[in-house]
C-alpha cells in the first residue's frame, strides 16, 4: 500500500510548497487521502534555508492498522425454484421443475397435496431439474418442497404452492358416456333421500304423477331406487294421513327421514330406515308447506316458513324436540314481517312478486351447535336464528351484492363454507341468476359471516340442484334460465362443476332430460350423482326417470375409468372427538365425511362435506372425528377415502352420534 507518514507529508506541505491547504493532511491518518497530495514518500526534500525554523506540527496519533479482513466463509444458500412460477396453475400431469444451482451438492423435490403428508412425488438428484409425471389434474392445491444439500447438511425446505391442472377434456367434456340413459321410475321423484344401504328413497305425492285433490286423499306414493342395479321397486301408496309433497325435509340423528308439513299442511311423518317403514309423528302447531327444516346438533329439528299451504303468513319457527317428540312454537322467529319493519331489520322472507305465499318458502337453513341455525337465504339479508327459549332472529348482514334469490341453492362444501348459486328474483318470474357467492360462517353465531362473490356459472339457473362431492367440488344440475313451473322450457341441460380452490365453474356434458321444478339430485355412495324427476303435473313436464352422472374425478386423464381405492374397514358408528381406525387397500391422501341428505324443491339442508384429519400411511389410518357437533351434525354420513389422484373410494356408512 502506498502508505505515507502523516508527519512527513505535513512538513513537505508547510515548508516546500507553502500550501495552506496541505495542513489538512496532517490531521488525518486516512491513507486513502494521502495520494491526493502528490508527494512521494521516498523523496528526500532539500533542507529549507534560511530561518525561520518551521513551526513544529503536532504529531498526530497514528491510526491503528485495521485488522486484516477475515477470509469470507461461504454461507450455504438454498436453491430456489425457477419454474414453474410460484402459485401458478400447472399445465398438466407432467411438469418440469427447475431451480437455481446454488453451488449445492444435491437437491430433494417433494410434491404433496395440500393438507396431506403422503407424497405424490419424492426424489433426490444432483441435477437442477426434475421431470415429474402423474400429478393430479383435478384443480386441487399442491405443495412443493425443495430442499438443498451442502455436503452432509440439508437446508430447511422452501415450500411453494401450486394449483394442479384442471381436468382433461377426456375427463370433463369428452367423456364417452358421463350420463346414463334415463332410468325408468314408477313415479316422479319430487322428493328423495339417501338410505344407509346406498339406495335412494323417492316419493311423489298422492299419485305417482300428480298432487292435490283426488280420491286417494292423503296417500303418498313411494319407491326405493337401487342406483347400482338401476331398478326401482313398484310405487307403493303409503297412507300415513299425510301427502308428503312440498314439505320440509330433514335427516334425523339415527338416519331417519323427517317430513314436516306438505300438501295437507299440518302433519309430520318419519321414515325409519331400519324398519323400512313410515310412521306418523307429532302434528305441527302451524300448518305449512314449502317450509324448510334443518336438524340441529342435539338431533332436534327446526322449521320455518311455508305459506304455500295452510294459510298465508304467520309461519313462525317451530322446533321438534328430540327428547319429547313434540313441536314447540318460537314466537321470536317470525317467517315474515310487515314491510314497514324491513328496512332496518330485514326479515327472513323476501320481496316475492307473489307475496308471502312464495316469499317465506324454501329457506337455506344450516343447523349449528347449541340451538343455532344459520339462514343463508333466499332473502338478500342473512340471519342467525336462536332457537332457544322463545327464539330470536339476529341480523347476519347482506349476502354481498346478491339479491333475493328464490329457489337458488346453497351447499356447505367445506367446514363452515357455503357455496350459493343461482335463484331468481321471484318464484315464478324473472331471469335466473348466474351469480355465485362463498359464505364463511366459521366465526360462529351470532357473528356476521364473510361473503365473497366468486366467478359466476355459465348459465342462469333457478330450480337447480347442487350436490357436493367428497373432494369439495360442487355439481350444479338442471334448473331453468327463467322459472316456469311444470315445464321443460328454458331448461339447462348442461351441468357445471365448481372447483373450491380456483372458485370457478367448468361446463359439463348435458343430460338428456330437463330437470326443473320438482326435480332432485343426490350424491350416491359410489361417488356418482343422481339427477331425476321434474313435473308432477300429469302433463308433458312429468319425468318419471333419473339419470346418473359420472363426475370427472372417477376418470383417468385419458377418460377411462380410474383405478379406485377401497375402504376395507371402518366402524359403523363414531362420536365427536373420537379417533377411529380405518383401513384402505392402498395409500390414500384424504378422507371426507359427506352427510346423507334429503331433498325437494332445490332445498337440501342436510348435505355438508366435512374433511377429516388423519394420521397413518399405507392403508392403516387413524381418523380424528371433528369435535364440533354443529358442523358435524348427528346422522348418517358417507365416509370416503380419496387417493393421491383425487379418486374417491366407494363410501362406507358411518353414523355420527
Ligand atoms: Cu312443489
Amino acid at each position: 500500500m502506498n502508505r505515507i507518514q502523516p508527519r512527513t507529508l505535513a512538513l513537505a506541505c508547510a515548508t516546500v510548497f507553502g500550501m495552506a491547504a496541505c495542513g489538512g493532511g496532517g490531521g488525518g491518518g486516512d491513507s486513502a487521502s494521502a495520494p491526493a497530495a502528490g508527494g512521494d514518500a521516498g523523496t528526500v526534500l532539500p533542507t529549507p534555508a534560511p530561518s525561520p525554523a518551521p513551526t513544529p506540527v503536532p504529531t498526530p496519533t497514528p491510526a491503528p492498522a485495521p485488522a486484516p479482513a477475515p477470509a469470507p466463509v461461504p454461507v450455504p444458500q438454498p436453491a430456489t425454484l425457477l419454474s414453474p412460477g410460484a402459485s401458478s396453475k400447472l399445465a398438466g400431469a407432467s411438469v418440469d421443475f427447475a431451480w437455481t444451482a446454488s453451488d449445492a451438492d444435491g437437491y430433494q423435490l417433494t410434491v404433496e397435496r395440500a393438507g396431506s403428508t403422503t407424497p405424490l412425488f419424492d426424489s433426490t438428484t444432483a441435477s437442477t431439474r426434475l421431470a415429474v409425471a402423474g400429478l393430479p389434474v383435478d384443480g386441487s392445491e399442491l405443495v412443493v418442497h425443495l430442499k438443498t444439500r451442502h455436503g452432509d447438511t440439508w437446508l430447511p425446505a422452501i415450500d411453494y404452492r401450486f394449483i394442479a391442472a384442471g381436468y382433461t377434456a377426456a375427463q370433463s367434456t369428452a367423456a364417452a358416456k358421463p350420463w346414463t340413459d334415463p332410468i325408468a321410475l314408477p313415479l316422479v321423484p319430487a322428493s328423495a333421500a339417501n338410505l344407509p344401504d346406498g339406495k335412494i328413497l323417492i316419493w311423489s305425492a298422492r299419485a305417482p304423477t300428480y298432487f292435490g285433490p283426488g280420491p286417494e286423499s292423503t296417500a303418498t306414493y313411494t319407491s326405493v331406487f337401487d342406483p347400482v342395479e338401476k331398478k326401482a321397486t313398484a310405487a307403493t301408496a303409503i297412507n300415513a294421513g299425510h301427502e308428503m309433497f312440498c314439505e320440509g325435509l330433514s335427516m334425523l340423528a339415527d338416519g331417519g327421514i323427517m317430513v314436516s308439513g306438505g300438501n295437507d299442511a299440518g302433519q309430520t311423518s318419519v321414515y325409519d330406515t331400519t324398519m323400512a317403514k313410515w310412521t306418523r309423528s307429532a302434528t305441527l302447531n302451524v300448518p305449512r308447506a314449502y317450509n324448510a327444516s334443518t336438524t340441529m346438533s342435539d338431533g332436534s329439528v327446526f322449521t320455518v316458513g311455508g305459506s304455500w299451504s295452510g294459510g298465508q303468513g304467520g309461519k313462525v319457527g317451530e322446533v321438534w324436540s328430540v327428547s319429547n317428540k313434540t313441536w314447540r312454537t318460537l314466537a321470536g322467529v317470525p317467517a315474515n314481517m310487515p314491510d314497514a319493519s324491513n328496512a332496518a331489520d330485514p326479515p327472513l322472507n323476501g320481496p316475492d312478486a307473489a307475496g308471502v305465499y312464495r316469499a317465506d318458502n324454501h329457506m337455506w337453513l344450516f343447523g349449528q351447535a347449541d340451538g343455532w341455525v344459520f339462514q343463508a337465504g333466499p332473502s338478500a339479508a342473512m340471519h342467525w336464528i336462536d332457537t332457544r327459549g322463545k327464539g330470536a332472529i339476529i341480523q347476519a348482514g347482506l349476502r354481498g351484492d346478491d339479491a333475493y334469490a328464490m329457489t337458488g341453492s346453497a351447499v356447505m362444501y367445506d367446514t363452515g363454507k357455503i357455496l350459493k348459486a343461482g335463484g331468481a328474483p321471484n318464484h315464478d318470474s324473472g331471469q335466473a341468476f348466474k351469480s355465485a357467492y362463498v359464505i364463511d360462517i366459521n366465526a360462529g353465531p351470532p357473528k356476521a359471516p364473510t361473503v365473497r362473490k366468486v366467478a359466476p356459472m355459465a348459465y342462469g339457473r333457478t330450480f337447480l340442484n347442487s350436490v357436493v362431492l367428497p373432494n369439495g367440488e360442487v355439481i350444479v344440475i338442471g334448473g331453468q334460465t327463467q322459472p316456469v313451473g311444470f315445464s321443460d322450457a328454458y331448461g339447462v341441460l348442461a351441468a357445471e362443476l365448481w372447483n373450491p380452490i380456483t372458485e370457478t365453474f367448468i361446463t359439463l356434458p348435458a343430460m338428456k332430460t330437463a330437470r326443473n321444478y320438482h326435480s332432485i339430485a343426490l350424491l350416491l355412495m359410489d361417488g356418482r350423482v343422481m339427477s331425476g324427476g321434474g313435473g308432477l303435473c300429469n302433463c308433458a313436464g312429468d319425468h318419471t326417470d333419473a339419470e346418473i352422472y359420472t363426475p370427472p374425478y372417477l376418470l383417468a386423464p385419458d377418460g377411462s375409468p380410474a383405478p379406485r381405492p377401497t375402504l376395507t374397514a371402518a366402524p359403523a358408528t363414531a362420536t365427536w372427538g373420537e379417533t377411529i381406525a380405518v383401513k384402505t387397500d392402498r395409500a390414500v391422501s384424504r378422507f371426507a365425511l359427506v352427510r346423507m341428505a334429503s331433498t325437494t324443491h332445490s332445498v337440501n339442508t342436510d348435505q355438508r362435506r366435512i374433511p377429516v384429519a388423519f394420521t397413518g400411511s399405507a392403508g392403516d389410518y387413524a381418523l380424528s372425528i371433528p369435535s364440533d357437533r354443529g358442523m358435524l351434525l348427528p346422522g348418517n354420513y358417507m365416509l370416503f377415502a380419496l387417493d393421491a389422484q383425487g379418486v374417491p373410494s366407494v363410501a362406507r356408512t358411518v353414523n355420527i352420534r
